[in-house]
């Protein structure tokens, strides 16, 4: 797994996030991530533009296959 500043997508193109690819950790949240919650994701695009994301907060993380099969689990 190869932490990544930022992600380079074409116009029109799309990336998918997904286990074994790349992916978003939540590495130090600010606060506990608890099972039924929502969360809100922010994104800044490269042209200043701003998006968000809404995500479940499942009970249990599935594994994950990251690179050499090193890949921590949230
Ligand atoms: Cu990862």
């Amino acid at each position: 797994m190869l932490p990544q500043k930022k992600l380079s997508i074409a116009a029109h193109a799309k990336l998918i996030l997904k286990s074994g690819s790349y992916h978003l950790m939540l590495a130090k949240p600010e606060k506990r991530l608890l099972s039924g919650h929502k969360i809100q994701l922010n994104f800044t695009l490269s042209n200043g533009d701003k998006t968000s994301l809404m995500i479940n907060i499942r009970k249990k993380p599935r594994p994950m296959k990251c690179g050499a099969g090193k890949c921590g689990s949230m």
